[in-house]
């Protein structure tokens, strides 16, 4: 197993939901390490950039005003954003997480019990989580500053 940093994002349904603390409860209680974390004001470029792989898809507009807020009437467009690091860090914290589909995520995780997909058919599923090894170093990139991480562990690119 390697040592890995995966972002977590606690989108606005889960922030308007008061989830937050939740949230960070169980990626602590995975033994991982929190290495790095702020508020960010969600612009529409920002936005655009982290769900580039889906413009083509048909709910990438919504998905855009979703991460921004608008939904959810957040102010300022803000969401924390975390880093975690540690062994298998972006898979473990998936599990945690849960499926896309708020709908098919198993009960005990964060989505599958908190989630939800609206009548307009958006996913509100409280975290966001990287997918995968090639997302997490693109994400974590995009939202942090190498000085902002605070970790011996990985070099810092
Ligand atoms: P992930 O967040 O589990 O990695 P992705 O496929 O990367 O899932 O999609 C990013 C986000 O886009 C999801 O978390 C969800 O908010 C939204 N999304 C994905 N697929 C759908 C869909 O079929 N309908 C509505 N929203 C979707
Ligand atoms: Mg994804």
């Amino acid at each position: 197993m390697a040592i890995e940093q995966t972002l977590i994002l606690i989108k606005p349904d889960g922030a308007k939901r008061r989830l937050t603390g939740l949230a960070i409860d169980r990626l602590d209680a995975s033994g991982l390490q929190l290495v790095a974390a702020k508020v960010v004001r969600v612009t529409e470029t920002l936005a655009k950039e982290h769900y580039k792989e889906l413009s083509d898809k048909p709910f990438f507009p919504n998905l855009i005003r979703y991460i921004q807020g608008e939904f959810h009437a957040i102010p300022e467009n803000r969401i924390l954003a975390l880093v975690y690091e540690g062994d298998d860090a972006i898979k473990r914290v998936r599990a945690i997480a849960g499926a896309t589909n708020p709908e098919q995520a198993d009960p005990g995780t964060i989505r599958g019990t908190f989630g939800r997909v609206t009548t307009q058919g958006q996913f509100e599923n409280v975290i966001h989580a990287s997918g995968n090894a090639g997302d997490a170093v693109r994400e974590v990139k995009l939202w942090f500053t190498a000085d902002e991480i605070v970790s011996g562990s990985l070099a810092k690119a």
